[in-house]
């Protein structure tokens, strides 16, 4: 599939007739509903950890997944920024995250353990893990990307579709959304100083994850220890229940907790 006769027709702008703009939807809506296809084939093993996990296992790992098809605005912007080629498999290669899906997890470690449940599975191929968790970014973004290639069976067969997986944790993702938002209400051009706190927050963000992480091994180590006897609420909130913040209550619990254990 080659764009450029579509976008050029016989070399001048003027030469596209109604055929080739029919032609150039019809092909742009395939390569989009491809890349659909190959989203919801990840979302839904995704779904299928999530509920086994939720089902069969006092914890689970997973707390939230998102997925979003790249805008035609935001492709195009990325397109000419990367330089890539007029044909759609250039595009392809270029863009890696047109299918996108997010992965919201309770701790680090279960970040890297929900990757690799997907990473392992027959039918996907891992392309490139960028790990920004062990090497954040200079803005201090921290998130785990896998970008991964599913087999979509259409109609004339199967084509492999290219989905980008990001996985974080729930302060890794908070800490995202109100960076994207800064970002794009500065265009990019975000103040020095708005830049050093939103360091300084994604330092306190992952200051977090590793107190939680830590609280999070030491209950479980209770737990194997054999330790029995604790509150049902209390033991809801350590395994990670739905508040995963360490509220006042959670800590009030964790010091009388302290206090009997000693
Ligand atoms: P959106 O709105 O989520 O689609 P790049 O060249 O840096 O734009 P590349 O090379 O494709 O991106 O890969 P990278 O760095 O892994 O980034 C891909 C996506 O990761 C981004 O997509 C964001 O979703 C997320 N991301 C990467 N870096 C940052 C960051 O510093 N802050 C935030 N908030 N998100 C980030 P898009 O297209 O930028 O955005």
């Amino acid at each position: 599939m080659d764009l450029s006769t579509h976008l050029t027709g016989s070399g001048s702008a003027e030469a596209i007739t109604f055929d080739d703009l029919r032609g150039l939807r019809q092909d742009f809506t395939r390569f989009m509903l491809r890349h659909r296809f190959g989203m919801e084939e990840v979302v839904t093993k995704l779904h299928i950890l999530r509920d086994e996990f939720a089902l069969m296992h006092e914890t689970n790992p997973i707390e939230h997944v998102a997925s979003r098809l790249k805008s035609p605005d935001s492709l195009a912007e990325k397109i000419q920024r990367k330089g890539a080629d007029p044909t759609w498999e250039s595009i392809s290669a270029a863009i890696t995250d047109i299918a996108g899906v997010r992965v919201t997890c309770s701790f680090v470690s279960d970040v890297y353990r929900i990757c690799d449940l997907l990473s392992q599975q027959q039918d996907v191929t891992v392309k490139e893990v960028r790990d920004y968790i062990a090497n954040p970014k200079a803005n201090g973004y921290r998130s785990l990307h896998a970008l991964v290639s599913v087999p979509v069976y259409l109609s004339d067969g199967p084509v492999p579709v290219g989905v980008e997986v990001q996985f974080r944790t729930i302060a890794m993702d908070f800490w995202a959304s109100l960076e994207h938002k800064i970002h794009y209400k500065y265009r990019g051009a975000v103040p020095e100083d708005l830049q050093d706190r939103l360091r300084d927050a994604a330092e306190s963000a992952h200051g977090l994850d590793a107190q939680m992480e830590a609280l999070h091994a030491e209950v479980r180590s209770l737990d194997d220890q054999g330790v029995s006897g604790l509150p049902d609420d209390v033991r809801a909130e350590l395994r990670g229940g739905d508040d995963l913040v360490p509220s006042e209550r959670l800590l009030d619990q964790l010091r009388r907790l302290a206090g009997e254990i000693d």
